[in-house]
């Protein structure tokens, strides 16, 4: 039986996972009217992702005789500047959610809660990945910078990676 302190930071991942997964579809499709397809396929993945991650938690919940709740959510930004501060912007969400699963981590030790403590060990890896996938696709994008042809190639890059992740 989840405790109710528990519950409700679990709730709260919760929308912080529905929130990654709004913020990602909004860059996708920002994306594709830009043209690059790649970058919008590798979105559109990454937001199904977060997506699974929501239901991941809050099937978590319910079996464990809590309630997951679902919130309002925050609207997204409708456009994100330039590629570079799109990724900027992934990397330092994904820094975000890392150390809210952290704080998550730190309440289940306090209250003794090794089912949960063990259930978000998954989360917890997922963000090492999560983060290092960013930071490769952000030293990518900075060593292009405004580069046509540049950009081009990294958008072909992108949708490979796409297909990878899609795999997995
Ligand atoms: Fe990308 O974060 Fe979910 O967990």
């Amino acid at each position: 039986m989840l405790a109710k302190n528990i519950e409700k930071a679990l709730n709260e991942q919760i929308k912080i996972e529905a929130e990654s997964s709004q913020v990602y579809l909004a860059m996708a499709s920002w994306a594709e009217t830009q043209g690059f397809e790649g970058v919008a396929s590798f979105m559109y993945k990454h937001s199904d992702e977060e997506r699974m991650h929501m239901l991941k938690l809050a099937k978590f919940v319910n079996e464990r005789g809590g309630h997951a709740k679902v919130s309002a959510l925050k609207a997204p930004p409708v456009s994100f500047g330039s590629f570079k501060e799109m990724f900027q912007t992934l990397f330092d969400h994904e820094v975000m959610v890392s150390e809210k699963i952290n704080d998550l981590v730190d309440i289940t030790l306090e209250c003794k809660d090794y089912a949960t403590h063990n259930f978000l060990q998954w989360y917890v890896s997922e963000q090492i990945e999560e983060e290092a996938l960013a930071r490769n696709i952000l030293d990518k994008i900075n060593l292009i910078g405004d580069d046509k042809g540049g950009l081009y190639l990294f958008d072909n890059d992108v949708k490979l990676l796409a297909s990878i992740v899609a795999e997995n």
